[in-house]
């Protein structure tokens, strides 16, 4: 597809010839011939380039530039004659991206832009990089919940704020039963197969809010912003009977299934996220003791 450019200049013989010269190097142009006009078609025209003036009649080029910089992810190039008292560093400092004087070649003005056009796909590739980084560094690559480093971040702020505006805050945290058995018995990958499974079954006990994390090896937590410790342990059970229903098959002709143990605590007044993951801990614990596939408070 065609990129897209849009020319504002009140020097109507300027627009046109740089217009005419950009439509036949096959760009799709729009013009204008002062800036509020320029805002105007924004509205409904988002160009890859704007290529204004500076020195016009009511809203300058600068001012233009500035505003589609807060506004828009639109790169603009500003133009501008030898004599006029504006800079380039003006126009950078407005937000501009590149610069060039008047009276231009045309062949200066299409590799300006061809290099405008190359940096912004490099920089929109990028930020898709960054973003995909950011994710991956949060995320357990095995099942897709957050991992544990993001558990501690999270906990960490959900208990800041819990601190300052009293809000509910509830834990889970749940251990498989007897999973190493189930490894020995069926091996590691069947294993990790069951760890996806719970992580699947976790999400989709989750309300909108809620977020879980593989938190240690077949070790999960769920944060549950909002909530009293009552609700905490309902959305505790539908999870540990989720995944007793759940038939597992390791082997041809073998159907199985694994438990899990849970343990659950509200926050309390004053309380550090590292007394409040222990306090699940414990709970968690006393859940093994008393024979598994159980939530304990
Ligand atoms: P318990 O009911 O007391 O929890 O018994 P358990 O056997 O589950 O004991 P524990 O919680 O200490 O088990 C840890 C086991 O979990 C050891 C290891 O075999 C298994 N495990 C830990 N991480 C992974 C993993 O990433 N993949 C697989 N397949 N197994 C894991
Ligand atoms: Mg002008
Ligand atoms: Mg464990
Ligand atoms: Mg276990």
């Amino acid at each position: 597809m065609a990129h897209a450019i849009l020319i504002v200049d009140d020097d109507i013989a300027i627009k046109e010839s740089v217009e005419e010269f950009l439509a036949l190097m096959t760009y799709d142009v729009k013009s204008a011939e002062n800036a509020f006009q320029a805002v105007n078609m924004l509205k409904t025209f988002q160009p890859d380039i704007v290529l204004t003036d500076i020195m016009m009649q009511g809203m300058d080029g600068l001012e233009l530039t500035r505003l589609i910089r807060e506004q828009y992810a639109i790169d603009v190039m500003v133009m501008t004659g030898y004599s006029a008292e504006y800079s380039y560093e003006e126009a950078i400092n407005a937000g501009a991206s590149d610069f060039i004087f008047k009276p231009f070649r045309f062949e200066e003005l299409d590799l300006r832009i061809k290099r405008m056009l190359r940096e912004a796909a490099f920089k929109k590739e990028r930020d898709k990089l960054l973003e995909e980084m950011k994710q991956l560094a949060i995320t357990d690559g095995l099942t897709n919940l957050f991992n544990s480093r993001q558990f501690f971040h999270q906990i960490k702020q959900e208990v800041e704020r819990f601190q300052r505006y009293s809000r509910n805050l509830s834990l889970l945290i749940l251990d498989l039963d007897f999973f190493k058995k189930y490894n020995d018995t069926w091996g590691h990958l069947e294993g990790d197969k069951v760890l996806m499974r719970i992580g699947m079954i976790i999400s989709s006990c989750l309300r909108r809010m809620d977020s879980a994390y593989r938190y240690g090896g077949e070790e999960f937590a769920v944060l549950l912003p909002e909530t009293e410790l009552r609700e905490a342990c309902l959305v505790g059970n539908r999870i540990r009977e989720n995944v007793q229903k759940a038939v597992f098959t390791p082997e041809n002709g073998v159907q199985t299934s694994v438990t899990v143990s849970l343990g659950a605590a509200q926050i309390v007044q004053g309380e550090d996220f590292t007394s409040f993951i222990k306090r699940a801990d414990k709970a968690l614990y006393l859940s093994k003791e008393n024979g598994r596939n159980r939530l304990t408070v």
